[in-house]
């Protein structure tokens, strides 16, 4: 690992082409393992192969040969290298001196391959039997006053039957506390989709997105995170569609693409658009910017009604399924375009023009991640995104409805399987009737929650199936001291992440293997199953030799876990492992839409889990699709910021580089926004450098504003002039977590507000890179 060269030059070329097919190359040979990740690469997302362990983009099942992207290519290669951590590895390094690593060398470290228990003496991990590991982790459950002081953490990767037996046994052990990564990510869009058509998912599948004649791409980077989608960006503009994007950058993947696997684009170097309209709104601006759309719309309709022209809504779908529109209008009349133009921060030029656009499709899709959901206000942007969608009937046809692309791999199936803190009365119910226990009711903790339960002594264990908690969450040094209270910290993990690190009292790691490799049980080779962003359920097998006969697959490090606490009760755990065809014919008694789930895998590419709402039924206490009519935020700046009497410099929103995978990064580079080397970086509009007082890469502190009395500083980023709206800044996730508060999370969905972070901008002053909270 050499110490990399820091540079800054913005990016001219495509997203993907050359640059992307090099970054392959680069991490295929840095895996020490290169022949035989060739095999596995092909064997990405096809049939009798694995699910890429990248995002939660679906397939077109008849695609060809090659089915991954750069990014898969990485996450891949990651996973499948050489080396190793072991008990060798923590004889050379201790808990405190592996602190001071970045966590980009934790990772890059390699994979963990035995079971470890963490030695306060000596401040280092050494090895513990895995029935020893399990004992521990039951003892200290059952010592716990109440089930409700131990904290569940899944993280998105986790397959269908590992979830599924996690919940189980979590459920069964009874408590409802269930942090997810889901309540950092989409669970705005959970929210509010449920309280508007009834189902927390997308409503549209693969082949709606050939069909849409326009296709809105809201506060997403599908460049970097979503690559496989450019394409269907691309060819969506080929065939003469709208793609209109709001982003307040400029994404190099939502701009030009040339397609790796095309010989005559790469040697051409020919490249394609992949946008038709591109807005750059303010941080938060979104929910305003569509009350404007919605309000040309309203206007239009108006007009047209007046003259009896074809009208713009869709009257008849209104009067079938919707219910409340007249309460939303009401509200869009009442909403100012002075308020609208102000906190969209677009023009209503900019504004109407893309209403234009969205009345004259037939067929309309909005898709939306991140920049939407990271907000305070993201359930009230999610519900006015539906409201949009109803009005014109954009829901539940042919290459119309909504699209919240997710982001792990199965983080929509770990929810369906009941990661759940909501437990909905009706898992509650089947789970009772088909096993011998009354599951917990009440509503448990979520990632917010949970921090603040450990913060106050009122958790003392945390149990984290894969992430890396103390990394992703906000308010980084008070999360770390939070886990550091604990009684007990144990990690199901691929990879060593800096959350291994911030130890409680006791502390495991067990090592788990990955979607790469190969899982046998005492039935044979087995396979897992996952759920994509279009409500596609198939099995994914890995075909690589484990590094280590000590490794064990998630199900049955669940099933370990479950045994050790609860002996065989309510299943017997041994025998449910030998064959993961019997976890799944739980899962079909259990969960809706499983029925006959072994013999339906069968199927190439899988199959459909269905989505009521893409049927026009709506699971919602009214039967009906609802219009919410909730205000604009009167002002984006939180009360707690107000408060403090102190007028931001600048909002930060906190986001990936090209080269990470949430919480792991691949390199320090950033290639499309000409970043390399470096990730302690701010971007700022040169306008606002210069306002500021500050140099182009001088280095400087920045401080979050928030009235609580705690300090919240990273120090020492450099600022770096970038295409970004005046009175923005931007920088990388993990690096800026600790300026983000615990109690600055969305309303109804407790998601942190990542992408809105009010900061001063100071000198940079010395002392540890992250101040410490007084
Ligand atoms: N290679 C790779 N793939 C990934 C991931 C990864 O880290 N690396 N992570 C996975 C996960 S878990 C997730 S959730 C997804 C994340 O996928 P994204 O949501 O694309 O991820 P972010 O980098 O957070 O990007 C947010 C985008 O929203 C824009 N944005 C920020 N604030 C606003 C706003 O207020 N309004 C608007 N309109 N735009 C805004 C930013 O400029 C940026 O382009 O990707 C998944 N896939
Ligand atoms: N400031 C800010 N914070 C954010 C975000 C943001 O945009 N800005 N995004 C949020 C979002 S969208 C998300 S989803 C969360 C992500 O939060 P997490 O899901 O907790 O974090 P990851 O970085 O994806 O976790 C990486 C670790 O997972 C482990 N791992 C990898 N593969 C496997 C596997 O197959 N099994 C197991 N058991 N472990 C595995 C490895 O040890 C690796 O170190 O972060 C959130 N935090
Ligand atoms: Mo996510």
């Amino acid at each position: 690992m050499n110490k990399p060269q820091q540079s800054f030059k913005p990016y001219q070329g495509p997203a993907a082409g050359w640059g992307a097919l090099k970054s392959v190359v680069h991490f295929w040979l840095d895996s020490g393992n290169a022949f035989k990740n060739l095999r596995t690469l092909l064997k990405t997302n096809q049939d009798h192969g694995f699910d890429c362990p990248g995002c939660a983009w679906g397939e077109a099942p008849e695609n060809g040969l090659v089915k991954f992207c750069e990014n898969g290519a990485k996450a891949v290669n990651w996973e499948a290298t050489k080396r190793r951590v072991d008990a060798a590895f923590f004889a050379r390094h201790s808990v405190t001196s592996l602190l001071e690593q970045s966590d980009y060398w934790l990772e890059y470290q390699g994979r963990l391959t035995e079971p470890l228990r963490y030695d306060a003496a000596t401040d280092r991990y050494v090895p513990i039997a895995w029935d020893a590991a399990f004992a521990l982790i039951a003892k200290e459950l059952k010592a716990l006053a109440s089930p409700d002081e131990a904290e569940f953490y899944t993280s998105g990767r986790a397959s269908n039957e590992a979830a599924f037996l996690y919940q189980l046994f979590v459920r069964a052990y009874g408590t409802n506390n269930f942090p997810d990564c889901s309540n950092m990510c989409h669970e705005a869009s959970g929210v509010g989709l449920g309280r508007s058509i009834g189902v927390g998912k997308g409503t549209v599948t693969y082949h709606d997105l050939d069909e849409a004649d326009a296709i809105f791409v809201i506060g997403q980077n599908p460049g970097t995170n979503h690559p496989r989608m450019i394409e269907t960006l691309r060819n969506a503009v080929k065939r003469g569609a709208q793609v209109v994007c709001f982003n307040p950058l400029k994404e190099r993947g939502l701009e030009r693409f040339q397609h790796p696997q095309s010989p005559l684009e790469m040697l051409t170097n020919d490249s394609r658009p992949t946008n038709t309209a591109y807005f750059r709104p303010a941080l938060g601006g979104d929910m305003a910017a569509l009350r404007g759309i919605a309000k040309y719309l309203l206007q239009w309709e108006r007009e047209a009604a007046a003259k009896g022209a074809k009208r713009v809504f869709d009257h008849d779908f209104i009067a079938a399924h919707t219910l409340g529109m007249d309460d939303y209008l009401a509200q869009v009349d009442a909403t100012s375009w002075e308020l609208i133009e102000r906190q969209s921060g677009l023009s209503l030029h900019e504004i109407e023009q893309a209403a234009r656009m969205y009345a004259r499709a037939e067929k309309v899709i909005i898709c939306w991640a991140m920049g939407i959901t990271q907000h305070r206000h993201s359930v009230a942007t999610v519900q006015e995104i539906a409201n949009l969608q109803l009005l014109c009937g954009h829901i539940g046809r042919p290459g119309a409805g909504l699209c919240p692309v997710r982001g792990h791999s199965n983080v929509q199936g770990d929810r369906t399987m009941g990661i759940d803190e909501k437990a909905p009365a009706w898992l509650s119910d089947a789970l009772a009737k088909r096993f011998a226990f009354e599951p917990p009711r009440n509503r448990g903790h979520n990632t917010v929650e949970a921090i603040a339960a450990m913060e106050q002594g009122k958790a003392k264990v945390f149990i984290g199936l894969g992430g890396n908690f103390a990394q992703a969450t906000p308010d980084t040094p008070r999360t770390h001291r939070a886990l550091r209270k604990c009684d007990l910290t144990v990690h199901i993990a691929t990879k060593l992440n800096r959350s291994h690190l911030v130890t409680g009292r006791q502390a495991l790691i067990l090592p788990c293997l990955g979607r790469t490799e190969m899982d046998v049980q005492r039935g044979g080779k087995q396979a897992i199953t996952v759920e994509d962003s279009f409500s596609m359920v198939h099995a994914s097998a890995g075909i690589l030799r484990p590094l280590s006969t000590q490794m064990k697959s998630e199900p049955a490090i669940v099933a370990g876990l479950a045994k050790a606490t609860l002996g065989n009760h309510p299943v017997d755990w041994d025998w449910l492992i030998e064959d993961y065809d019997r976890i799944r014919d739980l899962i079909a008694d259990v969960i809706p839409g499983f029925q006959d789930f072994n013999a339906r895998l069968a199927a190439p590419g899988g199959f459909y889990l269905g989505n009521k709402a893409g049927r026009r039924e709506w699971n919602t206490p009214t039967g009906k699709a609802n219009f919410a009519a909730n205000a604009l935020l009167h002002d984006l700046l939180p009360d707690a910021v107000r408060r403090q009497g102190i007028k931001p410099d600048l909002i930060l929103q906190t986001m990936r580089s090209h080269d990470q995978y949430n919480t792991t990064i691949y390199s320090l580079d950033d290639r499309y926004r000409g970043v390399k080397g470096q990730r302690d970086v701010v971007f700022v509009n040169q306008a606002d450098l210069d306002r500021l007082g500050v140099a182009a890469g001088e280095k400087v502190d920045l401080v979050a504003l928030w009235d609580d009395g705690l300090e919240r500083r990273v120090r020492g980023f450099t600022a770096l002039p970038f295409d970004i709206p005046v009175g923005q800044a931007a920088g990388y996730y993990p690096e800026t977590n600790p300026l983000v508060p615990l109690e600055s999370y969305g309303e109804g969905s407790f998601t942190p507000t990542s992408k809105f972070v009010a900061i001063k901008v100071e000198k940079a002053s010395a002392g540890n890179r992250i101040a410490s909270v007084a």
